[in-house]
């Protein structure tokens, strides 16, 4: 890659470019790039991974419309806190720029002095970060979902998840079947639980929104200073979808009690007090805009998602690794095992879960 032919593709002009690779996304490359023109300017490249988001124009024009419209909300709110991510077009004003080896690139401004988390340490840390997310629905409750481009098809539909699972389990095309068993088991023991959200859906039960798709906490950028949370980025999922899906997603990576990929399994485990601080937060950031239905069914959409993730790691790992980056062999088992411990943990809370939404409920 020709970092330099990128930036000056982009606009940006500089002899000697200080380029730092990011290595927590399992899906684009991200590189930092801080340009020597005296300047502060600094910036993010992102190589799109195309095997996946196949249409990454697409991507693009969803993304340009969605921070538009957070910059006029935030503008018209005098929100003096909020930012979002500001995506620079190519010299030609292109959406992204395709290098030689026919690769996808994208630009956007570095957020100053702000950080992201891969793990909670604190129960305020959730709150916060509900309220983030929470808000960052509201300002999206008044745009026009038609607008967007559906970027992977199906992307939350439980149901289709596991008909992906069975797909894969029949052809077993790296031939890891034999040993997975007992995580095959685990899955199907619970086949009727994954049709919970999409039926909901169907029958008018769950409204369609805006939703993010992907709230893990690492996904929000905090102020080094304030220590407040500043920005929500990652934006390639945003599609019309289930808020249970939103609440759920940063419920399964920030209310865990350990990693993603923790291969130790007894440090693996839901911290109620994190749930609830996450439902203050995200409830008290949409300003009472959800319903009760979706209210009350918080606790199944964290247990849906966080088996839906689950069972999205064990389909790749049966398909050799083709989706998520690994970094060593049996990384997606390893992610699978820790996501299922991490159900088995809600489900022994689920009573305490359903008791907490209930005092939310008015
Ligand atoms: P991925 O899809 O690979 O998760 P992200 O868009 O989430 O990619 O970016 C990866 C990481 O890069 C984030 O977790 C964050 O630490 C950092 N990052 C992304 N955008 C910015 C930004 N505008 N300013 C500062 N840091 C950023
Ligand atoms: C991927 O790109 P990243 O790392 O933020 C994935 C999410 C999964 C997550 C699991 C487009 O997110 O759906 O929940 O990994 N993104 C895509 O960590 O598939
Ligand atoms: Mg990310």
């Amino acid at each position: 890659m020709n970092i330099e032919k990128i930036a000056e593709n982009f606009g940006i002009k500089s002899q000697n470019l200080t380029c730092n690779e990011c290595t927590t996304g399992h899906i684009n490359s991200t590189f930092f790039i801080k340009p020597d023109d005296g300047s502060s300017d600094e910036y993010v490249f992102q190589k799109v991974n195309t095997s996946i988001f196949k249409k990454p124009d697409e991507l693009m024009s969803n993304v340009f419309k969605v921070t538009e419209h957070i910059k006029k909300k935030i503008h018209e709110e005098h929100d003096v806190i909020s930012q979002t991510l500001d995506f620079i077009k190519t010299v030609n004003g292109d959406y992204g720029y395709v290098d030689d080896e026919g690769e996808y690139w994208r630009a956007y401004r570095f957020v100053n002095n702000a950080h992201s988390l891969n793990a909670a340490n604190s129960t305020e840390l959730l709150e916060s970060s509900g309220y983030a997310f929470g808000n960052f629905q509201r300002q999206l409750s008044d745009f026009d979902a038609s607008e967007l481009y559906e970027t992977i098809p199906n992307f939350h539909n439980t149901v289709s998840r596991l008909n992906d699972l069975k797909t894969a389990i029949a052809s077993d095309l790296a031939g890891r079947k034999k040993d997975i068993s007992d995580d095959i088991s685990f899955v199907l023991d619970r086949e009727d639980k994954c049709s919970y959200i999409v039926d909901g859906i169907s029958a008018g039960k769950f409204p369609l929104r805006v939703t993010h798709n992907d709230t893990k906490l690492n996904n929000l950028l905090w102020d080094d200073v304030t220590e407040k949370c500043v920005c929500v980025i990652d934006l390639d999922t945003v599609m019309p979808g289930s808020v249970l899906y939103d609440f759920g997603d940063a419920i399964r990576f920030g209310a865990s009690s350990a990693a993603e990929d923790e291969t130790d399994l007894s440090k693996v485990y839901m911290c109620l007090d994190k749930f609830e601080a996450y439902v203050r937060g995200f409830i008290s950031g949409t300003r009472g805009a959800l319903t009760e239905n979706e209210l009350l069914a918080f606790p199944m959409g964290a247990y849906i998602i966080t088996l839906e993730i689950g069972i999205r790691f064990l389909t790749d790992y049966l398909n050799g690794d083709t989706y998520f980056r690994i970094h060593y062999p049996t990384q997606n088992l390893d992610r699978a095992k820790n996501q299922f411990k991490l159900v088995k943990s809600m489900e022994e809370q689920m009573d305490e879960m359903n008791r907490i939404m209930q005092k939310y409920v008015k």
